[in-house]
Protein backbone atom coordinates (compact mmCIF):
# COMPACT_ATOMS: atom_id res chain seq x y z
CA UNK A 1 0.00 0.00 0.00
CA UNK A 2 2.95 2.59 0.83
CA UNK A 3 5.16 1.51 -1.93
CA UNK A 4 1.95 2.08 -4.37
CA UNK A 5 1.10 5.66 -2.66
CA UNK A 6 4.84 6.44 -3.33
CA UNK A 7 4.39 5.37 -6.54
CA UNK A 8 1.54 7.90 -7.39
CA UNK A 9 2.98 10.66 -5.35
CA UNK A 10 6.12 10.46 -7.81
CA UNK A 11 4.21 10.29 -10.68
CA UNK A 12 2.12 13.07 -9.84
CA UNK A 13 5.22 14.73 -9.13
CA UNK A 14 6.86 14.46 -11.92
CA UNK A 15 3.79 15.44 -13.86
CA UNK A 16 3.91 18.52 -11.93
CA UNK A 17 7.30 19.22 -12.80
CA UNK A 18 6.50 19.02 -16.24
CA UNK A 19 3.78 21.15 -16.54
CA UNK A 20 6.05 23.64 -15.00
CA UNK A 21 8.65 23.57 -17.21
CA UNK A 22 6.23 24.10 -20.03
CA UNK A 23 4.04 26.75 -18.15
CA UNK A 24 7.56 28.86 -17.86
CA UNK A 25 8.42 28.26 -21.89
CA UNK A 26 4.93 29.42 -22.54
CA UNK A 27 5.45 32.68 -20.29
CA UNK A 28 8.95 32.89 -21.74
CA UNK A 29 7.34 32.89 -25.12
CA UNK A 30 4.97 35.41 -24.39
CA UNK A 31 6.99 38.04 -22.86
CA UNK A 32 10.14 37.33 -24.56
CA UNK A 33 12.98 35.01 -24.18
CA UNK A 34 16.06 37.79 -23.20
CA UNK A 35 12.99 39.29 -20.79
CA UNK A 36 13.26 36.15 -18.29
CA UNK A 37 17.08 35.71 -18.87
CA UNK A 38 17.63 38.84 -17.76
CA UNK A 39 15.18 38.53 -14.77
CA UNK A 40 16.26 35.11 -13.71
CA UNK A 41 20.44 36.62 -13.32
CA UNK A 42 18.90 39.19 -11.31
CA UNK A 43 17.29 36.83 -9.60
CA UNK A 44 20.30 34.66 -8.95
CA UNK A 45 22.08 37.43 -8.31
CA UNK A 46 20.53 39.05 -5.05
CA UNK A 47 20.13 35.35 -4.24
CA UNK A 48 23.68 35.34 -3.69
CA UNK A 49 24.32 38.73 -1.96
CA UNK A 50 21.92 37.00 0.70
CA UNK A 51 23.47 33.90 0.86
CA UNK A 52 26.74 36.11 1.54
CA UNK A 53 25.57 38.04 4.57
CA UNK A 54 23.53 35.09 5.80
CA UNK A 55 27.32 32.98 5.50
CA UNK A 56 29.47 35.74 7.19
CA UNK A 57 26.91 36.31 10.09
CA UNK A 58 26.93 32.55 10.34
CA UNK A 59 31.09 32.90 10.40
CA UNK A 60 30.65 35.44 12.83
CA UNK A 61 28.32 34.05 15.20
CA UNK A 62 30.00 30.58 15.44
CA UNK A 63 33.80 32.94 15.98
CA UNK A 64 31.60 34.16 19.15
CA UNK A 65 30.04 30.79 19.65
CA UNK A 66 33.76 29.27 20.05
CA UNK A 67 35.59 32.24 21.46
CA UNK A 68 36.08 30.26 24.93
CA UNK A 69 38.16 27.52 22.57
CA UNK A 70 40.39 30.47 21.57
CA UNK A 71 44.29 30.26 22.86
CA UNK A 72 44.15 33.86 23.98
CA UNK A 73 41.05 32.95 26.63
CA UNK A 74 42.51 32.86 30.46
CA UNK A 75 41.85 29.72 31.04
CA UNK A 76 43.47 28.59 27.80
CA UNK A 77 47.08 30.38 28.64
CA UNK A 78 50.36 27.93 28.25
CA UNK A 79 51.85 26.57 30.85
CA UNK A 80 55.37 26.47 29.59
CA UNK A 81 57.88 28.73 28.51
CA UNK A 82 58.20 28.29 25.34
CA UNK A 83 54.06 28.29 24.77
CA UNK A 84 53.46 31.96 24.49
CA UNK A 85 55.50 31.99 21.59
CA UNK A 86 53.55 28.97 19.95
CA UNK A 87 50.16 30.73 20.51
CA UNK A 88 51.05 34.05 19.15
CA UNK A 89 52.18 32.53 15.69
CA UNK A 90 48.46 30.79 15.65
CA UNK A 91 47.01 34.06 16.56
CA UNK A 92 48.47 36.47 14.02
CA UNK A 93 48.11 33.52 11.53
CA UNK A 94 44.60 33.46 12.24
CA UNK A 95 43.98 37.19 12.43
CA UNK A 96 45.34 37.46 8.69
CA UNK A 97 43.74 34.66 7.44
CA UNK A 98 40.32 35.25 8.99
CA UNK A 99 40.78 38.67 7.31
CA UNK A 100 41.88 38.35 4.00
CA UNK A 101 38.85 35.31 4.39
CA UNK A 102 36.26 37.93 5.14
CA UNK A 103 37.64 40.32 2.20
CA UNK A 104 37.94 37.54 -0.32
CA UNK A 105 34.12 36.41 0.21
CA UNK A 106 32.50 39.98 0.13
CA UNK A 107 34.67 40.57 -3.24
CA UNK A 108 33.43 37.44 -4.27
CA UNK A 109 29.79 37.50 -3.91
CA UNK A 110 29.59 41.49 -5.42
CA UNK A 111 31.24 41.19 -8.14
CA UNK A 112 29.06 37.93 -8.69
CA UNK A 113 26.56 40.71 -8.08
CA UNK A 114 28.03 43.66 -9.81
CA UNK A 115 28.27 42.14 -12.93
CA UNK A 116 25.90 39.90 -13.87
CA UNK A 117 24.78 39.13 -17.38
CA UNK A 118 22.75 41.78 -18.53
CA UNK A 119 20.97 42.98 -22.03
CA UNK A 120 24.13 44.96 -24.63
CA UNK A 121 26.68 44.39 -21.37
CA UNK A 122 29.81 42.54 -23.22
CA UNK A 123 32.44 40.71 -20.98
CA UNK A 124 35.64 42.84 -21.16
CA UNK A 125 38.45 40.64 -22.73
CA UNK A 126 41.41 41.38 -21.03
CA UNK A 127 44.74 38.96 -21.54
CA UNK A 128 47.19 40.73 -19.50
CA UNK A 129 47.65 43.12 -16.36
CA UNK A 130 51.05 44.05 -14.81
CA UNK A 131 49.98 45.95 -12.18
CA UNK A 132 47.44 43.49 -11.14
CA UNK A 133 50.02 40.90 -11.28
CA UNK A 134 52.58 42.84 -9.22
CA UNK A 135 49.55 43.94 -6.64
CA UNK A 136 48.61 39.82 -6.06
CA UNK A 137 52.01 38.76 -5.97
CA UNK A 138 53.67 41.37 -3.93
CA UNK A 139 51.10 41.55 -0.97
CA UNK A 140 50.61 37.72 -0.47
CA UNK A 141 54.34 37.47 -0.68
CA UNK A 142 55.13 40.35 2.27
CA UNK A 143 52.43 38.59 4.57
CA UNK A 144 54.02 34.83 3.87
CA UNK A 145 57.17 36.23 4.45
CA UNK A 146 56.51 37.55 7.77
CA UNK A 147 53.85 34.58 9.10
CA UNK A 148 56.46 32.15 7.51
CA UNK A 149 60.04 33.46 8.83
CA UNK A 150 57.93 34.24 12.02
CA UNK A 151 56.70 30.91 11.95
CA UNK A 152 60.08 29.46 11.71
CA UNK A 153 62.09 31.22 14.09
CA UNK A 154 59.66 30.17 17.09
CA UNK A 155 59.76 26.68 15.58
CA UNK A 156 63.52 26.83 15.33
CA UNK A 157 63.40 28.06 19.52
CA UNK A 158 61.06 25.67 20.55
CA UNK A 159 62.83 22.88 18.71
CA UNK A 160 66.25 23.30 19.88
CA UNK A 161 67.48 19.88 21.57
CA UNK A 162 69.16 20.35 24.91
CA UNK A 163 72.90 21.54 25.88
CA UNK A 164 74.54 18.57 26.91
CA UNK A 165 76.45 20.70 29.68
CA UNK A 166 73.13 22.42 30.67
CA UNK A 167 71.12 20.88 33.90
CA UNK A 168 68.18 19.43 32.42
CA UNK A 169 65.71 16.14 33.50
CA UNK A 170 65.25 13.64 30.72
CA UNK A 171 62.19 11.20 31.07
CA UNK A 172 60.76 8.72 28.62
CA UNK A 173 57.66 8.32 27.18
CA UNK A 174 56.74 5.11 25.38
CA UNK A 175 53.06 4.85 23.69
CA UNK A 176 51.69 1.44 22.98
CA UNK A 177 47.66 0.46 22.34
CA UNK A 178 46.57 1.91 24.88
CA UNK A 179 48.63 3.52 27.44
CA UNK A 180 51.75 5.58 28.02
CA UNK A 181 54.80 3.92 29.50
CA UNK A 182 56.22 6.51 31.64
CA UNK A 183 60.50 6.08 32.01
CA UNK A 184 62.41 8.18 34.77
CA UNK A 185 65.84 8.28 35.08
CA UNK A 186 66.44 7.72 38.54
CA UNK A 187 69.30 8.80 40.42
CA UNK A 188 71.67 8.81 37.68
CA UNK A 189 70.00 11.20 35.85
CA UNK A 190 70.39 8.51 32.95
CA UNK A 191 68.16 6.80 31.10
CA UNK A 192 69.54 3.24 30.59
CA UNK A 193 69.94 1.06 27.16
CA UNK A 194 66.86 -0.26 25.61
CA UNK A 195 66.33 -3.63 22.81
CA UNK A 196 63.19 -4.30 21.48
CA UNK A 197 64.68 -7.98 21.30
CA UNK A 198 64.42 -7.92 25.13
CA UNK A 199 60.22 -6.88 25.33
CA UNK A 200 58.57 -9.14 27.35
CA UNK A 201 55.94 -9.63 29.62
CA UNK A 202 58.10 -8.46 32.58
CA UNK A 203 60.33 -5.99 30.47
CA UNK A 204 57.82 -4.38 29.01
CA UNK A 205 60.35 -1.42 27.66
CA UNK A 206 62.67 -3.66 26.64
CA UNK A 207 65.46 -2.24 28.82
CA UNK A 208 69.12 -4.33 28.97
CA UNK A 209 69.63 -5.03 32.59
CA UNK A 210 73.42 -5.39 32.32
CA UNK A 211 73.41 -1.77 31.51
CA UNK A 212 73.84 -0.35 35.27
CA UNK A 213 71.93 2.81 33.47
CA UNK A 214 68.89 0.66 34.29
CA UNK A 215 68.58 -0.17 37.23
CA UNK A 216 68.10 3.37 38.80
CA UNK A 217 65.22 3.83 36.50
CA UNK A 218 61.37 3.81 37.47
CA UNK A 219 58.39 3.69 35.56
CA UNK A 220 56.04 6.20 37.25
CA UNK A 221 51.96 5.89 36.75
CA UNK A 222 52.04 10.27 36.42
CA UNK A 223 54.73 12.43 34.84
CA UNK A 224 55.76 14.84 37.96
CA UNK A 225 57.78 17.70 37.02
CA UNK A 226 59.41 20.81 39.12
CA UNK A 227 58.19 24.21 37.82
CA UNK A 228 60.47 25.68 36.11
CA UNK A 229 63.27 23.23 35.28
CA UNK A 230 63.95 22.08 31.90
CA UNK A 231 62.23 19.08 30.77
CA UNK A 232 63.12 16.74 27.58
CA UNK A 233 60.91 14.32 26.87
CA UNK A 234 62.18 11.53 24.53
CA UNK A 235 59.28 9.36 22.94
CA UNK A 236 58.93 6.36 21.31
CA UNK A 237 56.36 3.97 20.32
CA UNK A 238 56.01 0.15 20.57
CA UNK A 239 53.47 -0.41 18.41
CA UNK A 240 51.75 1.86 15.83
CA UNK A 241 52.07 5.59 15.66
CA UNK A 242 51.16 7.35 18.98
CA UNK A 243 51.52 11.16 19.55
CA UNK A 244 52.70 12.33 22.57
CA UNK A 245 50.79 15.51 23.50
CA UNK A 246 50.93 17.91 26.48
CA UNK A 247 47.93 21.05 25.50
CA UNK A 248 48.47 22.73 28.07
CA UNK A 249 52.22 22.61 27.66
CA UNK A 250 52.28 23.31 23.86
CA UNK A 251 54.02 20.17 23.63
CA UNK A 252 53.11 17.41 20.69
CA UNK A 253 55.17 15.50 19.11
CA UNK A 254 54.87 11.82 17.22
CA UNK A 255 55.69 8.79 18.86
CA UNK A 256 57.14 6.27 16.45
CA UNK A 257 58.40 3.01 16.80
CA UNK A 258 62.09 2.36 16.04
CA UNK A 259 62.48 6.23 16.18
CA UNK A 260 63.19 8.06 19.45
CA UNK A 261 61.67 11.84 18.80
CA UNK A 262 61.80 14.36 21.49
CA UNK A 263 60.53 17.55 22.88
CA UNK A 264 62.00 20.15 24.84
CA UNK A 265 59.95 22.34 27.63
CA UNK A 266 60.22 24.28 30.68
CA UNK A 267 57.12 24.03 33.30
CA UNK A 268 56.30 27.86 34.40
CA UNK A 269 52.92 27.11 35.82
CA UNK A 270 52.59 24.66 38.83
CA UNK A 271 49.36 22.78 38.82
CA UNK A 272 48.28 24.71 41.99
CA UNK A 273 49.08 28.05 40.38
CA UNK A 274 46.98 26.81 37.44
CA UNK A 275 44.06 25.81 39.50
CA UNK A 276 43.93 29.01 41.57
CA UNK A 277 43.89 31.05 37.88
CA UNK A 278 40.80 29.21 36.80
CA UNK A 279 39.19 29.68 40.05
CA UNK A 280 40.27 33.32 40.07
CA UNK A 281 37.20 36.20 41.31
CA UNK A 282 36.90 39.62 39.67
CA UNK A 283 36.86 42.74 41.81
CA UNK A 284 33.49 42.36 42.59
CA UNK A 285 34.42 38.85 44.34
CA UNK A 286 32.32 36.71 40.79
CA UNK A 287 34.27 34.13 39.30
CA UNK A 288 36.19 35.26 36.00
CA UNK A 289 35.61 31.90 34.37
CA UNK A 290 32.20 31.11 35.87
CA UNK A 291 32.30 27.27 33.60
CA UNK A 292 35.04 26.52 35.89
CA UNK A 293 32.87 26.68 39.20
CA UNK A 294 30.86 24.17 37.88
CA UNK A 295 30.74 20.98 40.04
CA UNK A 296 32.50 18.34 38.70
CA UNK A 297 29.52 15.91 38.76
CA UNK A 298 26.46 17.98 37.82
CA UNK A 299 24.34 15.74 39.51
CA UNK A 300 25.91 16.23 42.54
CA UNK A 301 26.31 20.00 44.06
CA UNK A 302 28.68 19.09 46.51
CA UNK A 303 31.06 17.69 44.47
CA UNK A 304 34.39 19.42 44.14
CA UNK A 305 34.34 22.37 41.45
CA UNK A 306 35.76 21.71 38.27
CA UNK A 307 38.74 24.09 38.63
CA UNK A 308 39.77 22.59 42.49
CA UNK A 309 39.86 19.10 40.30
CA UNK A 310 42.24 20.49 37.53
CA UNK A 311 45.06 18.53 36.50
CA UNK A 312 47.56 19.14 32.99
CA UNK A 313 47.45 15.91 31.25
CA UNK A 314 48.94 13.90 28.96
CA UNK A 315 46.67 12.57 25.52
CA UNK A 316 47.54 10.44 22.47
CA UNK A 317 46.52 13.35 19.34
CA UNK A 318 47.35 10.31 16.95
CA UNK A 319 44.12 8.44 16.18
CA UNK A 320 45.80 4.47 16.79
CA UNK A 321 43.32 2.23 17.35
CA UNK A 322 40.02 1.78 19.30
CA UNK A 323 41.07 2.58 22.99
CA UNK A 324 43.01 5.54 21.68
CA UNK A 325 40.84 8.10 23.94
CA UNK A 326 42.02 5.66 27.13
CA UNK A 327 46.09 6.87 26.70
CA UNK A 328 45.39 9.73 29.41
CA UNK A 329 47.76 10.51 32.31
CA UNK A 330 48.00 12.84 34.41
CA UNK A 331 50.81 15.42 34.92
CA UNK A 332 52.18 17.20 38.03
CA UNK A 333 53.53 20.44 38.08
CA UNK A 334 55.01 21.32 41.55
CA UNK A 335 57.91 22.65 43.47
CA UNK A 336 61.55 21.76 43.64
CA UNK A 337 61.12 20.10 47.02
CA UNK A 338 58.02 18.09 46.35
CA UNK A 339 59.24 17.15 43.28
CA UNK A 340 62.35 15.61 45.33
CA UNK A 341 59.72 14.36 48.13
CA UNK A 342 58.13 12.05 45.21
CA UNK A 343 61.14 11.30 43.80
CA UNK A 344 62.26 9.66 46.99
CA UNK A 345 58.79 7.73 47.17
CA UNK A 346 59.98 5.94 44.00
CA UNK A 347 60.91 2.58 43.85
CA UNK A 348 63.36 1.33 40.29
CA UNK A 349 61.91 -1.23 38.42
CA UNK A 350 64.94 -3.65 38.83
CA UNK A 351 64.31 -3.35 42.27
CA UNK A 352 60.28 -3.81 42.16
CA UNK A 353 60.10 -6.53 39.47
CA UNK A 354 63.48 -7.81 37.68
CA UNK A 355 65.86 -8.25 41.04
CA UNK A 356 66.27 -12.04 41.91
CA UNK A 357 64.14 -13.27 38.47
CA UNK A 358 65.65 -15.36 35.89
CA UNK A 359 65.70 -11.88 34.01
CA UNK A 360 67.92 -10.43 36.23
CA UNK A 361 71.82 -10.73 35.23
CA UNK A 362 73.13 -9.94 38.81
CA UNK A 363 70.80 -13.47 40.03
CA UNK A 364 73.92 -15.10 41.06
CA UNK A 365 76.03 -12.23 42.34
CA UNK A 366 73.36 -10.34 43.52
CA UNK A 367 75.07 -7.23 42.88
CA UNK A 368 74.98 -4.72 45.51
CA UNK A 369 74.11 -0.75 44.60
CA UNK A 370 77.66 0.27 45.08
CA UNK A 371 79.31 -2.00 42.66
CA UNK A 372 76.67 -0.65 40.19
CA UNK A 373 77.02 2.42 40.45
CA UNK A 374 80.70 2.36 40.58
CA UNK A 375 81.18 0.49 37.12
CA UNK A 376 82.91 2.85 34.89
CA UNK A 377 80.58 3.96 31.83
CA UNK A 378 83.33 2.42 29.80
CA UNK A 379 82.65 -1.36 31.24
CA UNK A 380 78.61 -1.05 29.78
CA UNK A 381 78.26 -4.00 27.10
CA UNK A 382 77.89 -2.88 23.73
CA UNK A 383 74.41 -3.09 22.33
CA UNK A 384 75.24 -1.74 18.42
CA UNK A 385 71.66 -3.83 17.75
CA UNK A 386 69.52 -1.66 19.45
CA UNK A 387 67.39 0.28 17.82
CA UNK A 388 66.57 3.26 20.50
CA UNK A 389 69.97 4.76 22.12
CA UNK A 390 69.57 6.99 24.98
CA UNK A 391 71.42 9.54 22.67
CU1 LIG B 1 47.86 6.37 20.82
Amino acid sequence: MTALLATICLILISIIVVQIGKVTELAGKIRGEEEVQEQSNKRHANYSLIFMVLFLAATLVSAWYYKDSMLWYGPNESASEHGSSLDSIFNITLFFTGLVFIITQILLFYFAWKYRGQRGRKALYMPHDNRLEVIWTVIPAIVMTFLVVGGLDAWNEVMADVDPNEEYIEIEGTGYQFAWHLRYPGPDGKLGTRDYRLVSGTNPLGQDWTDPKNLDDFHPSEIYLPVGKKVRVRITARDVLHNFYLPHFRVKMDAVPGMPTYFVFTPKTTTEEYRRKLGALNLNGEPMYPEWHEPVDPSDPESPKKFEAFDFELACAELCGEGHYAMRRVVKIVSEGEYQDWLSKQQPYYESTIKGTDDDPYKEEAAPESEVESQPEEAEPETPQTTETTE
